[in-house]
């Protein structure tokens, strides 16, 4: 990590130089900070959904750099006072470019970016702050994954230097990782299923959540005629429950047509062929109303399928499948 956030920073150094200028003549030198976005154990199922540190204080005319190590996508969001939280695929709308100036009259947002293996080192998202004052960083990706930035004048002296923010990266970072594995164990019973565990983990900056990608046991044997139940225990990330093809980005969301509601509301399928098309849609928990704000309607956390043939059953989430998020049924007569 050190070594690729050297080579970034390196690479970027004279074009934020550039900049600084033309924002700041009478500046001779601002500082860039490094942050990182996200972190994850070796095979993806823990994941800090957090920035990393979530707050910093920083001099007017600074900039911030954030490298995202992580499989799981994330992004780098300022939104303008005011401004209605767009979905990740909106954006402010769109991706801002890299390099973009943040002064709090207009959206700044670095679009889906993540590590994947076949990338060669993780990539960056660089903001310039010229004007004072705190503001709030979110990731669209992830409710519940805050930052604060403080920008304080050049007079100012600063509370904290790089390596301070190193360390407590790397110590949120362990803390967040930890939480996930400790709460990476099965409660279910035989035909149940838990898929993903989430904790929203606050502190002064925001809050960050520890998540494990992951459906837990989840490969079952069972008879035809039984149901298998998942239930998500994710506080805020979505997952899905799907057999037999992928339903495209923009139909992810709703279940497939073949899907049912019981009556305690959770959602119902029955499956009768290991390459039958099956959709749960997004099982979510209901979002944390807020005071003046429409309540959120019931959310849907369980899924529940039965088995009318024998065979296996290959299931996956589609929003995690990139991470090891899978698992199979096993029918027996
Ligand atoms: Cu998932």
């Amino acid at each position: 990590m050190t070594n690729l956030i050297a080579h970034g920073f390196r690479s970027t150094f004279c074009r934020r130089a550039l900049l600084i200028a033309l924002i700041l003549p009478g500046r001779a030198m601002a500082d860039t900070w490094q942050l990182q976005v996200g972190a994850q154990n070796g095979d993806m199922a823990h994941q800090a959904l957090a920035f990393l540190p979530n707050e910093i204080w920083v001099h007017a005319g600074d900039s911030i750099t954030w490298t995202f190590p992580s499989g799981e996508i994330h992004t780098v969001t300022f939104l303008k006072p005011g401004q209605l939280r767009p979905s990740r695929f909106a954006g402010c709308p769109g991706a801002t470019l890299d390099f973009s100036i943040f002064d709090n009259t207009a959206c700044v947002n670095s679009g889906i970016l993540q590590n994947l293996p076949a990338i060669s080192s993780p990539p960056t998202y660089t903001v310039i702050f010229p004007v004072t004052g705190n503001f709030k960083l979110v990731c669209l990706a992830h409710p519940n994954m805050t930052a604060t930035i403080h920008v304080l004048e050049l007079s100012t002296p600063l509370p904290h230097d790089q390596a301070f923010y190193d360390r407590q990266a790397d110590r949120e970072s362990a803390d967040l990782l930890s939480d996930a594995m400790a709460s990476a164990h099965n409660h279910s019973g035989s035909h149940e299923v838990t898929a993903g565990v989430g904790h929203i983990l606050g502190n002064g900056g925001g809050t960050q959540t520890a998540s494990v990608m992951r459906f837990m046991d989840a490969t079952k044997v069972i008879h035809v005629g039984e149901t298998v139940e998942w239930t998500s225990a994710e506080a805020v990330t979505s997952h899905t429950i799907t057999f037999g093809p992928e339903p495209d980005l923009l139909s992810q969301i709703p279940p497939s047509g073949n899907v049912t509601v019981d009556a305690d509301g959770a959602r119902h399928a029955i499956i009768s062929s290991p390459s039958e098309a099956v959709h749960s849609g997004f099982i979510t928990e209901a979002p944390q109303d807020r005071i003046g704000l429409p309540q959120a309607p019931v959310g849907v956390t369980r899924f529940r399928v039965t088995f009318t043939q024998p065979g296996a059953y290959q299931y996956k989430c589609v929003l995690h499948d990139e991470l090891g998020m899978a698992g199979q049924i096993i029918v027996l007569p």
